[in-house]
């Protein structure tokens, strides 16, 4: 069960032109060893399968307001996605980021990830985003370009976790 005041967290308001969506995965790691992979706002390469590389422009990625440069892999539909660190709670295990630029169609994304201790030795790890329907696109597909991606990067965790020993 997802305590509210941790809901709280993924109420992100969805604006006339917007789509969002929420998904709750569970991942067979200890919180604390799949939190020190996520809370790396500098280092996302360590589980997100599209990224190749990442720079930081503003700051070191511990503190608000902090900004990298993603560098995306080949064959995606973008090569680089400038990101800035909206929050990062590391008493409630949660993280937000924007999207504040780059050569790719996410407008206006933004995302919160939190984590919770589920069954021993498992987490619950809840994400959730809004983002700008691109012009030409519907919300749906939208939405489900961006779940696929999330789904990437889920799996890429799910695998990586369990070889960094946190
Ligand atoms: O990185 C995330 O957590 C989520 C997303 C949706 C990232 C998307 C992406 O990095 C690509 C994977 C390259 C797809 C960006 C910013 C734009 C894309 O088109």
């Amino acid at each position: 069960m997802i305590p509210p005041h941790l809901m709280a967290y993924h109420s992100h308001t969805i604006l006339p032109g917007q789509c969002g969506s929420m998904h709750i995965r569970e991942i067979p790691a200890p919180l604390s060893q799949v939190w020190s992979i996520v809370r790396r706002f500098d280092r996302p390469q360590l589980y997100k399968a599209c990224v190749r590389d990442c720079y930081m422009h503003a700051r070191t990625g511990s503190e608000v307001g902090s900004i990298r440069e993603v560098e995306v892999i080949t064959g995606l539909p973008a090569t680089n996605s400038m990101e800035r660190l909206d929050l990062l709670d590391d008493d409630n295990h949660v993280i937000s980021f924007s999207i504040i630029g780059g050569d790719h169609r996410l407008t206006n994304y933004r995302s919160t990830m939190s984590l919770h201790s589920a069954r021993v030795g498992s987490t619950v790890l809840v994400e959730s985003y809004v983002v700008d329907v691109p012009l030409g696109n519907t919300e749906e597909e939208t939405c489900i370009f961006v779940d696929t991606i999330a789904d990437i990067n889920f799996q890429t965790l799910v695998r990586r976790v369990g070889a960094h020993q946190g």
